[in-house]
Parts: structure tokens; C-alpha cells; sequence
């Protein structure tokens, strides 16, 4: 592959966290790094643990394969391989892909002089799925809270957990999470659909500056919240809306072992209805 005239300018060597510039180079378009090794081997060990689950299991269909975490009855301890170690296993190779993908991130943003806003982003989905497998399971005392790994089946489980809440829709940190996935579709299609329309004139026109894309807006709405301010609302809303995810989640058995509905209680139990 051709070496890039950028390239030399943007391949500095430096920025790892660790072992110095013992894997500070690249393979192709791909800087490898320490984090680079550990996430390949991580990603590879669990990808080849959830195939032999599915070679042990009763199906090859894609849809039905599925990988359960232990019984209850093992609480918080190891389990046979056959009876949820290999889901134990396969959670101990993901948390160590994410954790090695978010410092990989961290090494190439610090490489480049940028910002650490990648890896804070992207630790909130790790933090999303450290929390379903993990946290909350420790909290109910049983590894067998987490969610089973096949694509059915951690369908089901969703659909089952929030059935034991009765009305999963009337947690407030639900609402919270949901109402922050919406916005952050609004403003991404408010966002892409603004920068298309500036960057795509009429054939013969010239292309369209963010002064055209504030005008817009102080026309429509009467405020602009600028090209940069986008860029921090989007990210404050989407990260918002793993973050409430992950609240809701943790909190229903934890801390919440009734139907959500009754939470709403509080609300008719106000002394001023006396
Ligand atoms: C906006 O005001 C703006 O600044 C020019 C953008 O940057 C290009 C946008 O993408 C959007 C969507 C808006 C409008 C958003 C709000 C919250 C007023």
C-alpha cells in the first residue's frame, strides 16, 4: 500500500500508555500498539469461546444460537464451563476487548494531540454493558442475572425482565433514557439534514458556510446554538441516554424489587391529597 503524503506528518511515534514504542508502529492503515494486541487477542479468544458454545448447544441457526450465563444456584461463583463458565469466560474476553478498544482510542487521540472526548464517549457504552453483566449481577448476588449472549435470546431476556417490573415504560430513569435517545435522533437529523442542505446547492451555486446554517435557524426558531454547540448538545444527549440506560437498569432489583407502576405511589401518597 502506497504510504500517503499525510501520513508521515500523522504517524508519530510517542502517546502509548504503556511499553513504550515496543508495538508503536503500523500494520496497513492500522496503528497495532499494546491496547491493539490485547484487544485482537481478547476479540479473537471470545469469538472462538461463543463458537464452541454454539458447537456444543442444540443449534447452528445464527438466530437461535445462544450462550446463558450460570444458574442462580452458583451466586457468584464459577461455574462448570457447560453450565455458564463459558459465558463467564465470554464476558471476561469482552470487558477486555471494550477496555482494550478505550485505551487504544486513549494512545491514538494522545498520539495526535487531540482531546480525550473519544474514549469518554465510547466508555459510556462499555460502561452500559459493565453494568448489565457485572455490576447488576453482583448487586442480586448471582452471575445469573446477566443477559444470555445470542440474539433471540437477549431479546427475550429484555422482554422477560421488564415483564418482572410489570410496566418497565413507568421507571422513571426509562423515561429519562428514552427521552434522551429521542432527542439525540432530533438532533442528528436536525444536524445531518442542515449540513446536507448547505454543502448541496443548486448545480451552479456555491456551497453554503455555517453563516447560512445560523441564519436558518434564527429564522425558523429565533436561536442558533452553533456548529460547535451541536457537537457538544449531541454529545451530551447521546451520552445521556446510555447513561440513564445503564441508571434504569441498575436500579430495577437493586434497588426497586416491585412493579415500576407502584413507584408512581410516592406521588399519590403526597400529603396535600389529605
Ligand atoms: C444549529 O443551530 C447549528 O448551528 C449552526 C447547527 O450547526 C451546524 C446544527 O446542526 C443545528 C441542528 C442547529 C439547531 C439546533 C438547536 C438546538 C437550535
Amino acid at each position: 500500500m502506497a504510504l500517503l503524503s499525510f501520513e508521515a506528518k500523522y504517524r508519530v511515534r510517542g502517546g502509548t500508555l504503556i511499553g513504550g514504542d515496543l508495538f508503536d508502529f503500523w500494520v496497513g492503515p492500522f496503528y497495532v500498539g499494546f491496547f491493539g494486541i490485547t484487544t485482537v487477542f481478547f476479540a479473537t479468544l471470545g469469538t472462538l469461546l461463543i463458537i464452541w458454545g454454539a458447537a456444543i448447544g442444540p443449534t447452528w441457526n445464527p438466530w437461535q444460537i445462544s450462550i446463558a450465563p450460570p444458574d442462580i444456584k452458583y451466586g457468584l461463583a464459577w461455574a462448570p464451563l457447560r453450565e455458564g463458565g463459558l459465558w463467564q469466560l465470554i464476558t471476561i474476553c469482552a470487558l477486555g476487548a471494550f477496555f482494550s478498544w478505550t485505551a487504544r482510542q486513549a494512545e491514538i487521540a494522545r498520539k495526535l494531540g487531540m482531546g480525550m472526548h473519544i474514549p469518554f464517549a465510547y466508555s459510556f457504552a462499555v460502561l452500559a454493558y459493565f453494568t448489565l453483566v457485572v455490576i447488576r449481577p453482583l448487586l442480586l448476588g448471582a452471575w445469573g442475572h446477566g443477559f444470555p449472549y445470542g440474539i433471540m435470546s437477549h431479546l427475550d431476556w429484555v422482554s422477560n425482565t421488564g415483564y418482572q417490573y410489570l410496566h418497565f415504560h413507568y421507571n422513571p430513569a426509562h423515561m429519562i433514557a428514552v427521552s434522551f435517545f429521542f432527542t439525540t435522533v432530533l438532533a442528528l437529523a436536525l444536524h445531518g439534514s442542515l449540513i446536507l442542505s448547505a454543502t448541496n446547492p443548486k448545480k451552479g451555486e456555491t456551497v453554503k458556510t455555517p453563516e447560512h446554517e445560523n441564519t436558518f435557524f434564527r429564522d425558523i426558531i429565533g436561536y442558533s446554538i452553533g456548529t460547535l454547540g451541536i457537537h457538544r448538545l449531541g454529545l451530551f444527549l447521546a451520552l445521556s441516554a446510555a447513561f440513564w440506560s445503564a441508571i434504569c437498569i441498575v436500579i430495577s432489583g437493586p434497588f426497586w424489587a416491585h412493579g415500576w407502576p407502584e413507584w408512581w405511589n410516592w406521588w399519590l401518597d403526597l400529603p396535600i391529597w389529605r
